[in-house]
């Protein structure tokens, strides 16, 4: 017998012990991540993976792909809908053509600290968790980034210094602010942000202190505007059949694993804020406040762009923005 049959054999012979002592419906579930496996995001990801791998006794196994491995970030919303993957991670703003309820949490001003982020999910969680399942999503968890800043290559006073700059755009609501101000918008998944900046396809974007760091942008950019304009959030689904598939225990669990990971999620984002930001002036880029000429202008996008995601939310978009304006 050859080496190669011998191991093919022994591997086979474990992979049968696994799948006995898992008990005869035991299922892997692979877990697609846009994210790098470093950001705190996926680390939570394969926190929760691992509870619910264990609190099922290793009948239902959840195994995280970080950073796009598995499916890019555009992909992994279709993939868990269609089936193709049963559970995955995706920032749901980038779906807000879709459903504008999607676009909730990227509204500029409307929630800028977490206090207001965590008021504003408890107002329209119900709804989104509504739009997810018409098409076919368990919720499971959500988790915001931290406040969303500009990065520029130069220095910005006001929005005229950033007329015809390329501007990667990361949702529905990023393209517009580009729009608003005058700048090219370019629709770049984080995972391809480094090197968007690199060939100089992007030269400045919106996003969290988090990303910048993750992505290493000092490379290329030097300015960081502290704007604070919104909280987008990663959400947890579950494809509808496969979530239906499951014993309540397991169903249980995921809901358990789900809850706990929101909470360690959010108090993770918390902590790492000035981690990040910090990281970034080490690295050295400069960091700054934005001038009241340029907060003045991106608050007025903020109003034009309220007015119209309610337009375009309706009633129940609505009625979430009012109940978390009354908290
Ligand atoms: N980072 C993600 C979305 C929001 C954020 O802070 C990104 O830039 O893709």
């Amino acid at each position: 017998m050859s080496l190669k049959t011998t191991l093919t054999i022994s591997t086979a012979a474990i992979a049968l012990v696994g799948v006995s002592t898992a008990g005869a419906y035991a299922e892997k579930w692979d877990m697609p991540l846009a994210y790098a496996a470093s950001n705190y995001h996926s680390e939570n990801a394969a926190v929760f993976a691992a509870c619910v791998t264990d609190a099922t006794g290793g009948d239902l196994e959840i195994v995280t792909h970080p950073g796009g491995s598995l499916y890019k970030g555009g992909e992994i919303k279709r993939a868990v809908q269609t089936g193709q993957a049963p559970i995955g991670e995706r920032l749901l703003s980038a779906h807000a053509n879709e459903d504008p309820l999607f676009g909730v949490d990227s509204i500029p001003f409307l929630a800028t600290s977490f206090d207001d982020s965590v008021a504003l999910w408890k107002a329209a969680s119900g709804a989104v968790k509504e739009a997810l399942a018409k098409q076919n999503l368990e919720y499971v968890y959500a988790v915001p980034w931290p406040p969303q800043g500009l990065y520029a290559n130069k220095e910005v006073n006001s929005v005229a210094d950033l007329s015809g700059v390329k501007f990667r755009a990361y949702n529905a609501a990023t393209a517009r602010i580009a729009e608003l101000a005058g700048m090219v918008p370019v629709q770049i998944e984080a995972a391809e942000l480094s090197q968007a900046l690199a060939t100089g396809v992007a030269e400045a974007f919106v996003s969290s202190g988090s990303t910048g760091y993750d992505r290493k942008v000092w490379e290329q950019l030097s300015h960081f505007y502290d704007v604070q304009a919104w909280l987008p959030r990663n959400t947890v689904f579950v494809n509808k059949d496969a979530w239906d598939g499951l014993s309540d225990a397991n169903k249980a669990a995921i809901s358990d694993c789900g809850a706990t990971a929101e909470a360690a999620g959010l108090a993770k984002a918390k902590e790492l804020t000035q981690f990040y930001v910090d990281g970034l002036a080490e690295n050295g880029m400069v960091i700054g406040n934005p001038s009241d000429a340029l907060k003045a202008e991106l608050q007025g996008f903020g109003e034009i762009m309220t007015q119209e995601w309610l337009d375009a939310a309706g009633e129940s978009g609505k009625a979430a923005v009012d109940a978390f304006k009354a908290m």
